[in-house]
């Protein structure tokens, strides 16, 4: 273990996790590491919910406000929204505790663009950052940080808080040293600079962190894995999106719009994404690249199979097979992968300058093309924008995706009016379900109703969606995005009530 903390000075830090944790208090915000369940703290906060709960059973309160990269593992919001120990959380959470606790009003939840949270940071509008907790992989003789599996928002964390805590992992492969790319020559206006990024495998910054080892006050040893979850196998709705998507992407190359290596993809969370990648290991589709938030299973895939050049994101998002591959021959795939900071990997900057194929799930649109990615039912926060917002808006060709119902047939994902929009229309250019593909790019508002209603609703609820349709043609108040707003969102209303959309 000494070799992962090579220099006295530091190796004079290292503590229990509880005494690191003794360091935080009540009301402080922490910055945390993590995206996506890779390169998260994964002993100190532990102890600090431990702590949290001693405090409360003490009957004092106790609770801190959280800054992440993205969702973390349940070690960290899990055991912490448990503890009842947060009292404002920023940004995408997929934690079903944490969820559940920001249903219930019981935690404040900030939800925004993930480019957008360092800058933020640095504007000030967020507060100051008092404690920031980073895993790493190791340190080197000169107190430089091996990055480890993310690097999210580490470099702002370790720039602007007062204390730093790391969590030195040794489980985290010795590999993953000269992967990561960190650039240090963002400015806030009016000094900012072009991004020096023109294609997706260029090196800008450095592969280390810095941090003044003056403001490091613990260093805690861990050696415990990534919260790894497996994919679900590809179900027939997921081979048939793929199959519409790659359909779609072989006649935009045959017209002459795509090169034959295609564009950057961006692939966004969840099964679909990772089964559309999947798909993309027998497409006729070489020499591709990838400007991405996340690596996945389905990305492996396409490295393997040679189809894929190179991959750039800003963390891993591996399945426990897919970590297990990668830790056997990280030497090997680091040279083809570049993990950046969350601002750079989500730049719109770069995302708009590299023409990104932007690929993500939904949670439902409506028949004008209004995307929501976040709430259900319009109020219940499912996860969170993410970093959907930053690349549909800038990319080359901004696609959706969705099974055409969820529970089982009981909800339609095409409605006659989304229940709240994260993506407006003229950010959602193609919309795809099991049911087929619409290229809505071009089409106004009535033309992309058709279409919608047309290619991707589920017989199911294509009926019933014509004739609102139609009915809002007849006597809607304007005609160019006809709507009946008293019964816009009955079928919302519909299930709330009776737990299906149909009636
Ligand atoms: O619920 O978990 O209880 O079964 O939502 O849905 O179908 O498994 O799809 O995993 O692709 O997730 C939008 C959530 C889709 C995801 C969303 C319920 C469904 C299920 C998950 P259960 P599926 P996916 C960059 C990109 C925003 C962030 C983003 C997401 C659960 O893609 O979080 O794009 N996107 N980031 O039953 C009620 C509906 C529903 C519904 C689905 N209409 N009504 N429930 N569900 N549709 C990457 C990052 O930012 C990190």
């Amino acid at each position: 273990m000494t070799s992962r903390i090579p220099c006295d000075h530091l190796r004079a830090k290292i503590m229990s996790a509880t005494d690191a944790a003794a360091l935080i208090g009540s009301g402080s915000t922490v910055g945390m590491s993590g995206f996506t369940g890779s390169g998260y703290p994964k002993a100190v906060p532990l102890a600090l919910a431990a702590r949290i709960e001693a405090e409360h059973d003490a009957g004092r309160p106790f609770r801190v406000r959280v800054w992440t990269g993205a969702s973390t593992g349940p070690e960290l919001d899990g055991a912490l929204a448990k503890a009842d120990g947060i009292e404002f959380r920023l940004p995408y959470n997929s934690d079903p505790i944490a969820r559940e606790k920001i249903n219930r009003g019981e935690m404040e939840y900030f939800d925004m663009h993930l480019s957008q949270v360092a800058p933020m940071a640095w504007q000030g509008f967020l507060g100051p950052l008092d404690v920031a907790v980073v895993e790493v992989s190791g340190i080197r003789p000169d107190g430089s940080l091996i990055p480890s599996s993310s690097v999210g928002n580490n470099k702002t964390w370790l720039d602007r808080a007062e204390k730093v805590i790391l969590e030195v992992n040794r489980w985290q492969n010795p590999a993953l040293e000269g992967m990561h790319d960190i650039y240090y020559g963002t400015r806030l206006p009016p000094h900012r600079v072009p991004i020096p990024l023109v294609r997706p495998d260029d090196r800008i910054g450095q592969p280390y962190l810095t941090c003044d080892p003056d403001r490091i006050v613990a260093i805690v040893e861990t050696d415990a894995p990534d919260r790894n979850l497996p994919f679900a196998p590809p179900d027939a709705a997921a081979f048939a999106i793929a199959g519409h998507l790659l359909d779609f992407f072989r006649h935009e190359v045959n017209k002459g719009r795509l090169p034959a290596s295609l564009l950057p993809i961006q692939s966004g969370v969840g099964n679909i994404a990772n089964a559309v990648l999947t798909g993309l290991v027998d497409s006729p589709f070489e020499d591709m690249t990838a400007y991405t938030e996340v690596i996945q299973d389905g990305m492996l895939d396409l490295l393997d199979a040679g189809k894929l050049r190179m991959a750039s994101a800003t963390a891993f998002s591996l399945s426990p097979d897919a970590a297990a591959r990668i830790n056997a021959d990280m030497g090997r795939y680091r040279d083809r992968m570049i993990l950046r900071p969350q601002e750079i990997s989500n730049h719109p900057e770069l995302i708009r300058r590299l023409g990104c194929l932007a690929m993500n799930g939904l949670i439902e649109a409506d028949i004008y093309g209004n995307v929501n990615s976040t709430h259900v039912m319009g109020s219940r926060i499912q996860n969170g924008i993410g970093g959907s917002g930053d690349f549909a808006r800038n990319a080359y060709v901004s696609i959706f995706m969705t099974p055409s119902t969820a529970k089982g047939g009981r909800i339609s994902a095409i409605v006659p009016q989304a229940s709240h929009v994260d993506h407006i229309a003229q950010d959602v250019q193609v919309l795809v379900t099991e049911q087929g593909l619409a290229d809505l790019r071009g089409l106004s508002p009535k033309q992309r109703a058709q279409l919608i209603i047309e290619r991707c609703a589920h017989p199911d609820y294509r009926a019933m969606l014509a004739d609102y349709y139609a009915r809002a043609r007849a006597g809607s108040y304007g005609q160019q995005s006809p709507s009946l707003p008293a019964e816009a969102l009955s079928w919302h209303q519909r299930f709330i009530e009776t737990g299906s959309m149909l009636p």
